[in-house]
């Protein structure tokens, strides 16, 4: 069961201290240019451009764009982003007057409404040629050097072009799965999302934290600050995305059981685009876990039909038990395909010494590794800082599956290998540190990648020895393309691996996986920590080191021991392969890359280009219902309750029964009925009554008035009808005296 992540990150202190001390920055506005090489450079006078699609077989759209653009008196700029039929045309004033634009605009647009192969067109709106450069008032902004480090240019997530840019997340909500937001806070309070919000804990939809005296409950609402706090309002400090809503879903403050989980992951999912996870099992370094069915289930539902099916975005860190030698390979929230895995480095770029590593990393961003605060540092926290940076800040979402527009970054601990596809990847940093300016220029002329193709082996039966080092056990599976043909699936996201392999001291094992192009993942570390003897069961690695490489070939698990032999040899029961990935091709990948790469210019995010925004589904809101400790507790009473007066009134027939004396005829007659017995009781204790002269204790009816499943206020006939109203007969023990019915 997932525990607490908690402590303090770097600037976290800056959410905490409420002593936000009054040192306004007040540096004088600079003005600076926007770099647009392709759509500036007219002068005072605004250049007309229009972006238009066109519909053409695909080998004469270049053709058709010239045509066109020649007929609408117009220039070819060129294609515009990946989009196949995508142009930009631009109107190049040849001594005509401002005023004659007015005229132009409305022959060109008349022409592209009537023309046959012009899909749909839009008029490029630039913005202004210079800008204000941000400044902000709040007084702890200065100290956000993860955003604007001006002590080490460079070091930040470059972020202020964007926002310069008026790029802030605007449309995003981002929800924050923790132990609650402190909604009402000044930084907070504007941004706050009432509506993607949920109360696990007491079932309510505040999610307001409880604090008390052994945990203070502030994770979640710095998480939140961190993300969106309001800015330039006086107070602390600056969001990363502080134009995007936040919400909060409160589960961490309780036991949470995988139902839990699994509803916090689909809470409000039309609503919230990004999970915010900054927990996970325990970081010890002799854990194995992940979400469990209900949760996996959740997930892949969010992926599918969340965010109206562009796909719920779920954020995780990498974890923080790096001083445990923990990897993250043996987290399955960081091990899954649905998540993003987010690691952490430090502002001279890297890993804390908290901070783990694994092959299914797929970037790294800014944590605390201060000095100072290294005592305190225990929480997942760079999902915080990075969270609302990447492509989040746009509103058209697409679903986020392709991280590889992060940066590399230049760091002596992290060994970097290049795959087939180009791709250099760390263990340590995933494909790079994440960079806000690439993401959002990215997200600009980003399209949805084809659909996920998946390969599934048969479940390889080995029951092979593992031995030990130097030696090591070797399995292989080809994939071949026979295989593939019916995914379609050409080229490799994620390769995952599912084990069950029994060992006495599952620590000392460590696991590699080969992709056919030679590419290795070290799936499996060795954790000197973790001497559990049962193994794996049905255990899921997953590594993203082969994404873009061509999924047909030869897969390689190795697997070796690095314990003595003084324990039991391991052995590997069975294994079995799953290949993620898409129809593209390598030279498809190839050509994305290079789309990126002209994009980061800026030159899109200048303009108000913007791609057709599909409309998305219309899924409703999951309305299901949560367990929680609260109804669990109602529900043991209510159950109680239930079974104490189920056998009180058993005793209570038994005992009458018995006192009182049945008539044996009537027990074995199927139409003997409670009235005939009461009948019969009557009669019998009309005469026993009789004989013995005892009578009814005058406290019996007002007993029976207390007690209302001593009544049957009116029994039926076998015909249904109400016959009489006859009063069960009362326990002998709660008249403490012998019973006599006789009226
Ligand atoms: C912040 O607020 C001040 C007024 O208090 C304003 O002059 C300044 O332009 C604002 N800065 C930004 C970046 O909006
Ligand atoms: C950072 O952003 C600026 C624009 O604000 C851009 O010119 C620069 O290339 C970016 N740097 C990196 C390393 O991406
Ligand atoms: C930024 O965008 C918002 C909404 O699109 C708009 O209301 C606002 O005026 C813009 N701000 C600037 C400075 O362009
Ligand atoms: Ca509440
Ligand atoms: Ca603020
Ligand atoms: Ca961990």
């Amino acid at each position: 069961m997932p525990h607490w992540r908690r402590g303090a990150p770097l600037w976290s202190a800056g959410m905490e201290a409420t002593l936000c001390i009054h040192t306004c920055l007040w540096l004088s506005a600079s003005w600076i240019p926007l770099a647009s090489p392709a759509l500036d450079a007219e002068g005072s006078h605004g250049k007309l451009t229009w972006a238009v699609s066109l519909e053409a077989p695909e080998e004469e759209l270049e053709q058709r764009a010239e045509e066109l653009a020649r007929t609408a008196g117009l220039v070819n700029m060129g294609r515009v982003g990946e989009l196949k039929g995508h142009y930009l045309f631009a109107y190049q004033p040849d001594g005509h007057a401002v005023a004659e634009h007015e005229a132009i605009r409305r022959s060109v647009d008349t022409l592209f409404a009537q023309h046959d192969s012009v899909r749909w067109h839009s008029e490029q709106k630039l913005l202004k040629r210079s800008k204000r450069s941000l400044h902000f008032n709040d007084p702890k902004y200065p100290q956000q050097w993860h955003l604007n480090n001006h002590k080490s240019p460079g070091k930040d997530i470059n972020v202020t072009g964007v926002w310069e840019r008026n790029v802030t997340g605007r449309g995003v909500t981002v929800v924050v799965v923790d132990d609650g937001v402190e909604h009402t806070i000044k930084d907070i309070q504007p941004n706050y999302s009432p509506e993607g919000s949920y109360d696990l804990n007491s079932n309510d939809p505040d999610p307001m934290p409880h604090p008390d005296e052994e945990n203070g409950n502030h994770h979640g609402t710095r998480c939140a600050g961190e993300i969106a706090a309001v800015p330039n309002n006086s107070f602390c400090t600056v969001g990363v995305a502080f134009g995007s809503r936040i919400a909060g879903i409160r589960v961490l403050d309780g036991p949470l059981t995988d139902s839990m989980e699994a509803i916090a992951f689909n809470k409000h999912y039309q609503i919230n685009d990004i999970y915010s996870c900054s927990w996970g099992p325990d970081d010890d370094g002799k854990t194995v876990d992940g979400p469990h069915q209900l949760g996996k289930a959740e997930e892949e539902h969010g992926v599918i039909a969340g965010r109206r099916g562009f796909g719920s975005i779920f954020v995780v860190a990498s974890g923080n038990g790096g001083q445990h030698s923990d990897n993250c390979n043996y987290d399955g929230y960081a091990n899954s395909i649905y998540t993003v895995t987010i690691g952490a480095v430090d502002e001279t770029g890297s890993m804390p010494f908290y901070a783990e590593e694994c092959a299914s990393m797929l970037a790294v961003t800014f944590s605390g590794g201060d000095k100072m605060m290294r005592s305190i540092v225990s929480t997942r926290v760079p999902v915080c800082a990075l969270l609302a940076t990447p492509g989040t800040a746009r509103t058209c979402p697409q679903v986020s599956r392709a991280p590889r527009v992060s940066l590399q970054y230049e760091d002596r601990h992290a060994k970097w290998d290049t795959n087939q596809a180009g791709f250099s990847h760390s263990h340590q940093h995933g494909f790079g540190l994440l960079n806000a300016w690439r993401l959002v220029n990215a997200a600009k002329i980003w399209e949805s990648v084809p659909y996920l193709a998946s390969y599934v082996s048969p479940v390889l039966k080995e029951g092979r020895s593992i031995p030990w080092l130097p030696q090591e056990l070797e399995v292989a599976w080809n994939v071949t393309p026979a295989d593939l043909q019916l995914s379609g699936m050409r080229t490799l996201e994620h390769v995952a691996v599912t084990v069950t392999i029994t060992h006495p001291r599952r620590g000392n094992l460590e696991i590699r996986l080969l992709c056919p192009s030679g590419m290795m993942s070290l799936i499996g570390t060795t954790r000197s920590m973790d001497s559990d003897p049962n193994g794996f069961s049905d255990w899921t690695f997953s590594t993203v080191r082969c994404w873009g490489e061509e999924a047909q070939g030869t897969y390689r698990l190795l697997i070796r021991d690095i314990g003595d032999d003084s324990l039991r040899p391991g052995t590997l029961r069975q294994w079995q392969l799953t290949l993620y990935g898409s129809s593209w091709s390598p030279a498809d990948m190839k050509e994305r890359q290079r789309l990126l790469e002209e994009a980061m210019s800026g030159r899109y995010l200048s303009s108000d280009f913007s791609l057709p925004c599909p409309p998305g589904l219309d899924i409703p809101e999951e309305q299901r219902y949560t367990i929680t400790a609260n109804t669990l507790k109602t529900l043991l009473l209510l159950g109680c309750f239930a079974v104490f007066w189920t056998f009180y009134y058993m005793l209570e027939v038994c005992l009458t029964r018995n006192e009182v004396g049945l008539d044996l005829a009537c027990s074995s007659s199927s139409s003997c009925r409670w009235y005939q017995q009461g009948r019969k009781h009557r009669a019998l204790e009309k005469r026993a009554g009789t004989a013995k002269g005892a009578s009814l204790p005058s406290s019996w009816k007002t007993k029976q008035a207390l007690n209302p499943f001593l009544v049957e206020p009116a029994l039926l006939d076998a015909q249904g009808t109400v016959v009489s109203a006859v009063p069960f007969p009362p326990s002998p023990f709660l008249q403490g005296q012998d019973v006599s019915l006789c009226p």
